[in-house]
């Protein structure tokens, strides 16, 4: 089958790379090329975010009120609304995802536009209470300029919508660079952008792989802000690329969060809790529950119950209704699980279920697997491995949880169950992590923020803050007083 050509969207126009560059994006259920996008160059990059930095200036963007800016988000959240199936269609073959999550994730994202439509006409400064009678003083929030999204393969609506919201709102110009490695979606969203009405510009998508388009597009110098989602390599390059710039720069990197049952809790509900935390997306979420901290005298009571729903899991193709968990996004992330879980036996880790690739047909696919540690120093304890791979570790008492929870350099999230709602608030408060669940997990809302401690990354998306995390703020100064400035010299 020839792959489906796919263009860029730049300038409010669809066109090709300038040197007529492609690459492929790959089904994981066949393992085959499925779409082409254009492999954009520096270039193509160049005339991105040119465009956006006219767009940002152009009377046509720069002097629409913020209520019209957020008309124009709402028509946007209806176009999706009403095209949810299609997009999620699309993620779903780009990524693998199951349809019965791109479905539920791609059905929620216009709540991310309306949510920040409604607080776009509501940022608003200060008037400040200044020390000096003579001196009026107010803060003033600003746009900040063009700003660089760097989207990975898992997610790429929901982690594009979180940023371009606000973004959009504030009354920034975006340039999106989605993964190599899953496109199609966002360049549908483009179609949409460009239905909605946004003036040219306003929105860009340029397509291709990470240390070229993606380096070129957070080393520009007009690029003002990056938010960035993905891996900690990468995010280390753009760190050093935005250090020339000076831009600013929210980073998610993902974790290794505990899920921590205690033998109070629901036990049934804290093993779906469990299993929603990593073996859902076959364990490709940022905030996977990947280290599985059990009190002790409920271990074996837990162990059973875990092996019992992985053994009933089922595994197949994406748009079955009635798979559980699809295929790894990439041949090179089903080789990275394969290689961390391969070395965590080699360094004795006990695999007590699953622990290799799932044969079907030719696709991605790895078993859901469990393994059991009392060390904390095997690498498979300490890395994310972003599978379907949990490690469970036992404590004696709630001292011990809560070291254990914070023994890892990351902090993107933790869930806690227990009956006892002290010991909830006492870990909810003690764990470095951005995101506590407790008898929950993996629930998200456009007006709850996301964002971690540490390896895992700063700045947070999502919430009452997202849409001001898009301004500048600048100080206001009025001398009301008729008297002439007095001695220059000395500060007033
Ligand atoms: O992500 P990359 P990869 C983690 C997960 C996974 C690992 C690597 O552990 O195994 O990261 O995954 C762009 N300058 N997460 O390699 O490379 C890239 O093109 C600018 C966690 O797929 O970080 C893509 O658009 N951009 C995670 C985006 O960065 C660069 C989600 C993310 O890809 C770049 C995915 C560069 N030098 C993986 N290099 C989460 N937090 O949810 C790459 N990119």
């Amino acid at each position: 089958m020839t792959p489906t050509p796919m263009q860029m969207y730049i300038d409010g126009r669809w066109c090709d790379a300038r040197d007529g560059a492609t690459f492929a994006s790959y089904d994981p259920v066949t393992a085959q090329p499925w779409c082409q996008f254009p492999d954009a160059g520096p270039k193509d990059v160049d005339d991105a975010v040119q465009s956006a930095h006219r767009a940002f200036d152009s009377a046509e963007w720069a002097t629409l009120t913020a209520t019209k800016r957020a008309r124009l988000l709402h028509r946007l959240a209806d176009l999706i609304e009403a095209n949810t199936e299609e997009l999620a269609q699309l993620e779903s073959r780009d990524n693998g995802k199951l349809i019965r999550e791109t479905r539920g994730q791609v059905g929620y994202l216009p709540e991310f536009f309306r949510y920040s439509a409604g607080m776009a006409d509501k940022v608003t400064g200060d008037t400040l209470p200044l020390d000096k009678p003579d001196m009026f003083g107010a803060t003033v929030r600003v746009p900040i300029g063009v700003v660089a999204a760097i989207i990975p393969w898992n997610s790429p609506l929901y982690l594009t919508a979180i940023k371009l919201a606000p973004a959009l709102a504030a009354g920034n110009t975006m340039v999106i660079k989605p993964s190599e490695h899953a496109s199609a979606s966002l360049a549908r969203l483009m179609t949409l952008v460009e239905e909605a009405g946004f003036p040219a510009g306003v929105v860009n998508l340029v397509t291709g792989y990470g240390p070229s388009t993606g380096a070129a597009l957070t080393a520009h110098p007009l690029v003002r802000k990056i938010a960035f989602t993905g891996g900690s390599a990468s995010a280390r390059h753009v760190i050093r690329n935005s250090a020339e710039n000076f831009a600013k720069l929210s980073l998610e990197l993902g974790g290794k969060s505990p899920n921590i049952v205690f033998a109070d809790a629901d036990i049934d509900s804290a093993v779906n809790g469990i299993v929603a935390g990593v073996f859902a997306a076959s364990g490709q979420s940022c905030v996977a529950g990947s280290r599985v901290l059990v009190e002790r005298s409920v271990l074996p009571h837990v162990l059973e119950k875990l092996k019992d729903r992985a053994a009933r899991i089922v595994i197949g193709k994406p748009d079955d209704p009635d798979t559980e968990m699809g295929p790894m996004a990439t041949q090179a992330q089903l080789e990275l699980v394969e290689r961390l879980v391969s070395q965590a036996k080699e360094e004795g880790v006990e695999c007590i279920y699953g622990g290799r690739r799932a044969e079907i047909g030719d696709g991605w696919y790895f078993q859901p697997t469990i393994f059991y540690s009392e060390s904390t120093s095997p690498a498979i304890v300490r890395e994310e491995v972003f599978g379907p791979v949990m490690v469970i570790m036992p404590f004696d008492d709630e001292a011990q949880a809560m070291t254990l929870a914070n023994d890892t350099e990351h902090g993107l999230a933790a869930g806690i169950w227990t009956r006892d709602v002290g010991r909830a608030h006492r870990l909810a408060r003690g764990i470095r992590a951005g995101i506590i669940w407790v008898n929950t997990y993996r629930a998200v809302s456009a007006l709850a923020p996301i964002g971690g401690f540490g390896a895992s990354g700063y700045g947070r998306e999502c919430g009452p803050d997202s849409v001001k995390d898009y301004t500048e703020l600048k100080t206001l100064w009025i001398n009301l007083s008729s008297d002439p400035m007095p001695d220059p010299f000395i500060m007033r």
